[in-house]
């Protein structure tokens, strides 16, 4: 199987409303489409997959910090300059590039077209399971949240609130709230290292523990999230700091679960090797959205039931978006390869 054809574009799409990036706020999301045909005997087969990094700036302007590490510009240059060395060569060379990039886009973005154009995605996904993500939009009453949790389907049994947004005030009285109307829910907290070690603790001692399934990132500084957790043994969970490309696995007191963003990571070796190491100290593993497009929440979805299938990834982050891209999640309007900016075609 010899890649024959590849061919990259550019999408920028609006957001219908405000979406969080732990603090900051975006409105529109930008990125790549990678396209490749491969050929064996007379058959092609052609796969698409999205290659994002989260970065770029907010609503106010001001750059994302805390996702990734490189701008789509550097990405483009990366790729447009590498690409062409893939021409007419075996599938597996993806892989190669794949590891020796120290884009986690890029990595992740090849290793998932490697997986996709030999199949090993083909199959899954019969219906989609995500974590519904609930948040305060801009100026909204307490009680707008509180109508969209009675909204939730019966067998939803876990919700994603993002919490040290505002004040500990307000955000306890919004999980009583949920508590209330949904008193059988479990929560996953997602803190983005908004708190000081004393604010985390205080706010999760209003909260009942035994509605916690854990709290992501719950102090600002990592290495104090093993005190947080001897002061009120709420487990908890890491998610930024995986990104960081120095990250090493270490079981600490009260870490229940890794939150792996793969388009933050990198490659899917990188990610299955983290996944065991967490696995052999009883730590779950929970898949994750960057803010992808429907094209590339269509392959999280795919890629959770098959590398985590006992886990509910958390992508629920589509509904802010007004358009799909390339595959459709249901929306109104679908954008095409014709809609997009041709940067490359080999
Ligand atoms: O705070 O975990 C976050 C998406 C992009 C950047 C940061 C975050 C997220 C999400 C994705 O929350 C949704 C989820 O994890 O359920
Ligand atoms: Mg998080």
């Amino acid at each position: 199987m010899l890649l024959s054809k590849l061919s990259l574009y550019q999408f920028s799409v609006e957001l219908d409303r405000l979406l969080p990036v732990g603090k900051q706020r975006i409105d529109n999301r930008s990125g790549l489409v990678l396209a490749v045909t491969t050929t064996a005997d007379s058959s092609e087969r052609t796969e698409y997959v999205e290659i994002s990094p989260l970065s770029g700036t907010d609503v106010d302007g001001n750059p994302l910090t805390g996702f990734s590490q490189h701008s789509l510009a550097q990405t483009v240059t990366e790729l447009t300059d590498n690409l062409s060395a893939l021409l007419q060569q075996p599938v597996d060379t993806l892989l190669d590039l794949a590891d020796n990039t120290d884009q986690s886009a890029i990595a992740f973005g090849l290793s998932l077209m490697h997986a996709k154009l030999k199949g090993s995605l083909d199959g899954h996904s019969i219906e989609s399971r995500t974590i519904p993500l609930i948040y305060r939009n801009q100026d909204e009453p307490l009680t707008a949240v509180a109508e969209r949790v009675k909204a939730l389907a019966g067998n939803i049994h876990s919700v994603k609130v993002k919490v040290a947004q505002t004040s500990l005030e307000d955000e306890i009285q919004l999980i009583h709230q949920i508590l209330a109307v949904r008193p059988d829910l479990k929560l996953r907290l997602d803190a983005n290292r908004g708190f000081e070690l004393q604010q985390a603790i205080e706010f999760v001692a209003c909260i009942p523990l035994a509605a916690i399934e854990y709290i992501e990132e719950p102090c600002r500084q990592p290495s104090d999230n093993p005190h947080f957790y001897k002061a009120i043994e709420a487990p908890w969970a890491l998610d930024e700091s995986l990104n960081d490309p120095d990250y090493q696995f270490e079981m600490q007191a009260g870490l229940c679960a890794i939150i792996i963003k793969p388009m933050l990571l990198g490659s899917l070796n990188k990610l299955q090797t983290l996944q065991h190491l967490a696995n052999e100290h009883g730590v779950r593993t929970i898949l994750s959205s960057s803010l992808e497009t429907s094209l590339g929440i269509n392959a999280l979805s795919r890629l959770a039931d098959i590398v985590t299938p006992d886990e509910i990834p958390g992508i629920d982050t589509l509904d802010a978006f007004n358009q799909d891209l390339i595959q459709s999640s249901g929306k109104a309007k679908c954008l095409e390869l014709s809609d997009l900016q041709l940067l490359l075609a080999l």
